[in-house]
């Protein structure tokens, strides 16, 4: 086996669509554990090496709000895929890149298929893949995936980031005082050796986000450790406006990276 791949992107973007033109029939559907979500796993051959590949659930976003999310975040954090496929709309580029920022957040190795190409061009939507690329750190691969193309240059990009990793270009700052108290809260918490990368879990502990509470409250050394009472009180303190500022940030990072790399019909070059 030479790896596993996972499919990530927003409802609608055509995930099923580019599993199945990629998986053919060597498929099969069963459930995650505990929870009704579908299960979908194929497996793919591409230059002489076999890939499992796993079709998640589509997310607008990978918080704790939906099984959905959960579902797709548990298996990109844990389920170890050696490479994320984020399959993108080309037609709502601005929308599915939040989903996109979060993933390269939690440090997933990250190949984007551009999709809907067709439905852009006829929409005269441009998109300049090689800075969509540059911006994110990631291979950006156009494709139709009804009409299968561009399937085999995006089992290129697979394998080369398998080889490669390309991760770790985009580091959202999220100005201060969010980005001291991240650095702090990392700090704290690689005492903890958990199964999550502490960049990630930071900022999920400021975003509020009730499951990152869980994992870390429930951690031993964490909770051994002196520190751990005035963690979580601060937290509680300060929860409601940097929630909020956090997502601003990504919000902003995203509109900044869709006026870098998309043009539309009608809308001026600054
Ligand atoms: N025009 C066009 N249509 C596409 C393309 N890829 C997929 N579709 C169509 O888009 C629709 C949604 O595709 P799916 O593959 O079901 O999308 P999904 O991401 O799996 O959706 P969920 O599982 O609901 O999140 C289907 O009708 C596909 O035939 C494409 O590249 N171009
Ligand atoms: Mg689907």
């Amino acid at each position: 086996m030479s790896g596993t791949i996972a499919l990530v992107g927003n409802p609608n973007s055509g995930k099923t669509t580019v599993f199945n033109a990629l998986t053919g029939s060597n498929q099969h559907v069963g459930n995650w554990p505990g929870v009704t979500v579908e299960r979908k796993e194929g497996q793919v051959r591409y230059e002489g090496k076999l890939y499992t590949i796993v079709d998640l659930p589509g997310t607008y976003s990978l918080g704790a709000f939906s099984e959905d999310e959960v579902v797709a975040r548990e298996f990109i954090l844990t389920g170890n895929p050696d490479v994320v496929i984020n399959v993108i709309d080309a037609t709502n580029i601005e929308r599915n890149l939040y989903l996109t920022t979060q993933l390269l957040e939690m440090g997933a190795n990250v190949v984007v298929a551009l999709n809907m190409v067709d439905e852009a061009e006829a929409q005269k939507i441009a998109v300049d893949e090689k800075a969509l690329a540059r911006r994110l750190g990631a291979q950006v691969i156009p494709t139709v995936a009804n009409r299968r193309k561009g399937m085999d240059h995006l089992m290129r990009a697979v394998a080369e980031t398998i080889d490669a990793p390309q991760n770790g270009v985009v580091r959202l700052s999220y100005g201060q005082p969010i980005d001291a108290k991240l650095a702090e809260l990392e700090g704290f918490l690689l005492a903890g050796d958990l199964a999550y990368p502490p960049g990630w879990l930071a900022v999920k502990l400021l975003e509020g986000d009730e499951y990152a509470r869980k994992i870390v409250r429930e951690n031993g050394s964490l909770q051994a450790s002196k520190e751990f009472d005035r963690v979580f009180r601060e937290l509680a303190a300060h929860e409601d406006d940097l929630q909020l500022e956090i997502v601003d940030r990504r919000y902003k990072l995203v509109s900044e990276i869709t006026r870098d790399a998309v043009q539309r019909p009608g809308v001026a070059i600054q």
